[in-house]
């Protein structure tokens, strides 16, 4: 049976707006900080209590839990027929360090919210129903970002995965163990066996969708991808005796290489974005000259082709900038994936759902990467978006309404359900 042909109760069910604010104030308090937000990064025993919950939750819910070599968390509610691949929900609940409370949790515990309504409902789906909860998707404390959606998709091996180390020298495997979720489940081949479908909640993260006075986003890609780790490397010296021409100041070229990024994004305007997040300088003392600068790189761009110009753009501006400074530029990528087109059957069901609910809908590109990028390589995935205030996100201050969540999450209701069928 088919939600359209379902009995009337079944295509008017709804979520429980209620309960799944209070599940997300809940988990928000496991980090929560005094601004409001949460910092709960990657394979932090935060992360664990966070973990420990959801699976609390889930087994509350009547669901499968097993948990594979990368941590990734699934909680299967049986169909009639379990041999049909499952319909998948999820997204992560790691943090960034000034995190908020909707950034991947909302996506989880929307998954949540369907899975107790259709308890509530007593409805048996045809297909069973999977919600995952992805290892390491901030890419804040461990590179590469999406790291458990990552190796679950095949984009990068397991073992490249475990062996990353965080700036403490902490690799992802003692992180993992530290924590207990270094699970036994196997971390499936490239194609997994059993995804149909996959759907993703995600809160925008951006202005568009607020600015637009609309509820739903029906996300038909996403932005690729590249990341580096740049070293500089000069001289230290005195700041005193040291003459201005004799300098080899690390520091100077990373500055210029700094306003070179956001030349180069700007010059792929109005999709591509470039950003500086992280810096050290080393000896990092006042009347030093640095010697030796590390620095983080995030180009982002709609098309391939720009993400590769900007690439050569990167590279000649580290190399132009050491020569003009007497320094050495390393630039090493960490992270790629080309843009992400979204399953179009898929983003249908979300644009329809939302139409079907009479919410209004926009379609649009996601700024952000999210782990359905990587699932969207085994499995035809789409997400659907709500907006956040202000836009704002990757901030403690990150807020968004009970309402436009909730209907989110009926439009994740509706879409699992017309993908999953319900058992007459
Ligand atoms: O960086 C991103 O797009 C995501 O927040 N990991
Ligand atoms: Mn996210
Ligand atoms: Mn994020």
């Amino acid at each position: 049976m088919t939600l359209a042909s379902a009995t009337p109760s079944l295509a008017d069910l709804r979520v429980d707006g209620a309960r799944l604010w209070q599940s997300l104030m809940d988990l928000a308090r496991i980090g929560g900080t005094e601004k409001g937000g949460v910092c709960r990064l990657a394979l932090t025993d935060l992360d664990r209590q966070g973990r420990d919950l959801f699976v609390n939750w889930a087994m509350e819910a009547g669901c499968e839990v097993r948990v594979d070599a990368i941590g990734n968390i699934f909680a299967r509610r049986p169909g009639r027929n379990n041999s049909l691949p499952a319909v998948m929900t999820g997204s992560h609940i790691d943090t960034q360090p000034t995190g908020g409370k909707f950034d991947g949790n909302y996506g989880v515990l929307a998954g949540l919210e369907v899975l107790r309504t259709l308890n509530d409902a007593g409805v048996q789906t045809d297909a069973p129903l999977e919600l995952a909860v992805w290892t390491n998707e901030e890419g804040s404390r461990f590179v590469p970002v999406m790291m458990g959606s990552g190796v679950y998709a095949g984009a990068f091996t397991l073992e490249h995965a475990l062996s990353q180390q965080d700036r403490d020298g902490v690799s992802v495997r003692e992180a993992l163990c530290g924590i207990g979720y270094d699970g036994a489940a196997a971390v499936p081949p490239a194609q997994p066996d059993g995804v149909g479908a996959y759907f993703e909640a995600h809160i925008e993260q951006g202005p568009v969708l607020e600015a637009a006075d609309t509820v739903i986003g029906v996300v038909t890609a996403a932005l690729g991808q590249r990341w580096y780790d740049v070293v500089l490397t000069g001289v230290e010296a005195h700041a005193g005796p040291t003459p201005m021409p004799l300098r080899r100041d690390a520091l100077l070229a990373a500055s210029e290489l700094v306003l070179a990024v956001n030349q180069i994004a700007l010059a792929h305007a109005p999709n591509a974005r470039g950003t500086v997040g992280w810096m050290d300088v080393f000896p990092n003392s006042r009347n030093v000259i640095p010697g030796r600068v590390r620095l983080t790189v995030d180009l982002r761009a709609a098309d391939d082709a720009t993400l590769s110009a900007m690439d050569a753009a990167l590279r000649a501006a580290a190399e132009a900038a050491a020569a003009a400074r007497g320094v050495t530029a390393q630039v090493d990528q960490v992270v790629y994936f080309p843009p992400q087109p979204f399953a179009p059957a898929l983003v249908d069901s979300v644009r329809e759902g939302a139409k079907a609910l009479s919410m209004s809908a926009l379609d649009v590109v996601s700024g952000a990467g999210h782990d359905a990028v990587y699932l969207a390589r085994v499995a035809p995935a789409a997400m659907i978006f709500v907006p956040c205030k202000d836009g704002i996100s990757h901030n403690e201050i990150e807020d968004a309404r009970p309402e436009h969540l909730e209907a989110g999450c009926n439009v994740l209701l509706r879409a699992m359900l017309a993908q999953a069928g319900v058992a007459a």
